[in-house]
């Protein structure tokens, strides 16, 4: 296996009880009305259940007897008279009910929703439950999403690089679009309707005005057609200064007429092609994109003049608040609160502001952004990175459900407790009426989409947490080990276990005691927190962690850059204090003494080396347990992921010995006996050369036998 089916394998069951369970109920799937979403939903049935049956199920018109699944619409012949039917409406438009009910004096299983895309979340629920060998015994699922907009951001350029992609190259085969649509392009709609993704931005934020002229919008309307029936919309990045770089006008400033109308007209184009357009994403002013603030303007101006041509066909701005320049504060993490939090109740209606997890950049661990909370009138999107930038990119393996739930479940005390980040994003909080969340995407054209096995388990994740942000990442993990591996508990288990650790042991040898940032520049891999050339401060790892002879880390206590403030007091107050700061972000908030104490008693310094040495053992203990697997799962994936967690373990400890050895040289202390000492000089650690490309050999792999 390839990987290539992702978790939408659809073996055989193997256990035979469950199997002649499922035989008798899934002969047939009986489609109750017409339309493209419900063709797509009977025949993923058809496929799934075939497979899990291992026999061939027929498609129907009608019940003919037993063993038949009904897929319909609240309104549809089949499903209107039915006692569920009645409870279909509060599930709103994506929500559905799959149940056990009797059509006709016969026993089926209707798949029910008020639309046909809700039909279609309820096939893919059912398909998940036979996937995980549960049984239909008093089968009832139901599900409605929480959040509206459940978006995948693909950084994707036109040339089919991808930025921070680790997956090959871009999916869009660009050139030979509209005449060539790529099968990969229908399965990619699958798996994300199967786990409820119901948009797609294909371009990067870094955008290029190229895809908003015509030949560009006949290929992207050609994805749209594709993705239609599967309830996911299409979105692109406006590039600012389109209006100049492909209109022909000398500004691009929003309060200017010519403008306005060149937006209005351009969005009334792309509507005429894809009438479900689901709007634009936009990075203005950051990291050198053009936006409003180069006429003088504010993101509010920029922002609402797209709304305002969007607004006539129900399409949204997605606006980023991802803002830091080289003359920001002393402190770069406090510069899009202080550029947005003004701007609360200034937007349009359909603009959502969209804040990454944390208030500097999707490192393995920040404290969530303090923008979550603090613009009541203002709906804020969630950003997350599925792709691993600042994670170990393609080869380490890290579940990021730990993370995302980290940040959805802290939290802000914006309305006392219990303002958690998932109420602020799903709208129950401030009553938002128009809701997001997106992530990076991880997707590319390798043969198992994500460049690694493991790595399509944060797709997955991303999916169903964007569905329900109160779902457990461990439950989640669990479902997938079991659609994606085996339902062998023997697999499950400990690949769950390596799964649920795997994040917390990466935090550990990269960047353990709110450590941030301190990785090579540009590829954002290996370890670098000497690295001081670039020309911008805030560029450079020494600035993140500050560490002289006495002290590291960096004070944004009320003594220091006191973006402590920004957060609710009680957050606040509990981030600032030496006592409660929890040790997992102590150096992001504060700056201590080597040898002050952790919370564990042992001296900074000590915490550090012991912390390090930890993430190397943990990645040991993950390799070991993933050989429990061998011979239980194909030998292909189980190889694929050997392969790299060899691969993660050298790492990890080319990471803590990098780091030490560069920490124990500012700081002079010695790593302590007990400790393995460290494999080289700092000199050779400086010296190293990551390749760009990180599939080539590793700086790593001058190590040879354990790296423990
Ligand atoms: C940074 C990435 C850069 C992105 C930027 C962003 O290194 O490639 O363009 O985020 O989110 O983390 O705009």
């Amino acid at each position: 296996e390839t990987g290539a089916d992702l978790w939408l394998r659809y073996p055989k069951v193997p256990i035979p009880g469950r199997l002649a369970e499922y035989q008798a109920a899934f002969k047939r799937v009986v489609k109750s009305g017409t339309g493209a979403s419900l063709d797509v939903a009977q025949a993923e049935l058809v496929k799934g259940l075939s497979g899990l049956t291992g026999g061939a199920v027929e498609t129907g018109a009608a019940v003919e007897g037993p063993g038949a699944v009904v897929i319909g619409t609240a309104t549809s012949d089949a499903i209107k008279g039915l006692p569920l039917a009645s409870r279909l409406g509060a599930l709103g438009p994506e929500g559905y009910l799959v149940e056990a009910a009797d059509v006709g004096g016969q026993p089926v299983i209707a798949v029910a929703g008020n639309t046909e895309v809700g039909v279609l979340y309820g096939t893919f629920a059912l398909l998940r439950h036979v996937q995980s060998h549960s049984s239909l015994d008093k089968l009832s699922l139901t599900g409605s999403p929480k959040i509206g907009h459940r978006i995948l951001n693909h950084w994707d350029n036109l040339d089919r690089s991808v930025e921070r992609g680790y997956a090959g190259r871009s999916i869009w085969d660009w050139s030979a679009l509209p005449g060539t649509i790529s099968p990969r392009y229908k399965d990619y709609a699958r798996a994300n309707a199967s786990i409820g993704i119901n948009g797609t931005v294909l371009t990067n934020v870094n955008a290029n005005a190229q895809v908003l002229t015509p030949s560009y919008l006949t290929k992207v309307k050609a994805l749209a057609d594709v993705f239609r029936p599967y309830g996911i919309k299409v979105y692109l990045t406006a590039r600012f200064s389109a209006p100049v770089e492909i209109g022909n006008l000398s500004t691009a400033d929003p309060t200017n007429s010519s403008v306005k109308q060149w937006w209005t007209n351009k969005v009334n184009e792309i509507y005429q092609q894809i009438p479900d357009f689901g709007g634009f994403l936009v990075k203005a002013n950051s990291e050198g994109q053009p936006g409003p603030q180069d006429y003088g303007r504010t993101h509010a101006d920029g922002a609402n003049m797209l709304a305002d041509a969007l607004a006539p066909h129900d399409g949204i701005v997605i606006w980023r608040a991802f803002v830091y320049s080289d003359t920001s504060p002393p402190d770069r993490i406090k510069q899009a609160y202080e550029e947005f939090k003004p701007l609360d109740g200034k937007f349009k209606s359909n603009v959502l502001v969209q804040a990454k997890n944390g208030p500097l950049d999707f490192q393995p661990r920040e404290p969530f952004h303090p923008l979550f909370g603090a613009m009541p009138k203002t709906p804020l999107a969630l950003e997350l990175q599925i792709t691993k930038e600042y994670l170990g990119e393609d080869t380490h393996l890290a579940y990021l459900g730990p993370l995302y739930e980290e940040v959805l479940k802290a939290d802000t005390y914006a309305a006392g407790e219990g303002s958690t980040v998932a109420r602020v994003i799903d709208g129950t909080l401030h009553k938002y009426t128009t809701t997001a969340i997106s992530g990076v995407a991880n997707v590319g054209d390798d043969a198992n989409w994500t460049g690694s096995q493991m790595n399509q388990a944060n797709w997955y994740v991303f999916g169903r947490l964007a569905w329900n942000p109160d779902l457990s990442s461990e439950a989640i993990a669990e479902e997938w080990v079991r659609q994606t591996f085996s339902n062998d508990p023997v697999v499950v288990e400990p690949v769950v276990q390596i799964m649920m650790e795997s994040r917390k042991a990466l935090v550990d040898y990269m960047t353990p005691l709110g450590l941030v940032h301190i990785m090579g520049n540009d590829h954002h891999y290996g370890p670098g927190p000497w690295l001081n050339s670039l020309s911008r401060a805030e560029w450079n790892p020494v600035y993140y962690h500050k560490a002289d002879a006495n002290s590291i880390g960096f004070n944004r206590t009320s003594s220091g850059s006191n973006a402590v403030a920004q957060y609710a007091a009680q957050v606040g107050q509990k981030f600032g204090s030496r006592d409660t700061v929890p040790d997992d972000l102590l150096l992001f908030f504060h700056r201590v003494g080597w040898q002050d104490k952790a919370k564990s008693g042992r001296t900074v310094w000590e915490e550090l080396v012991h912390r390090y040495s930890q993430g190397v053992d943990e990645v040991g203990v993950m390799r070991e347990t993933w050989k429990s697997v061998e011979g239980r799962i194909d030998g292909k994936r189980f190889g694929d992921v050997s392969d790299f967690l060899q691969i993660q373990h050298y790492e990890a400890r080319w990471w803590r010995d990098a780091c030490l050895a560069y920490f124990g040289s500012v700081s002079k202390l010695q790593v302590p006996s007990g400790y393995a000492p460290l494999a080289n000089t700092l000199s050779f650690y400086q010296g190293l050369r990551c390749p760009s490309d990180v599939k080539k050999p590793r700086c790593s792999q001058v190590y040879t036998g354990n790296p423990s």
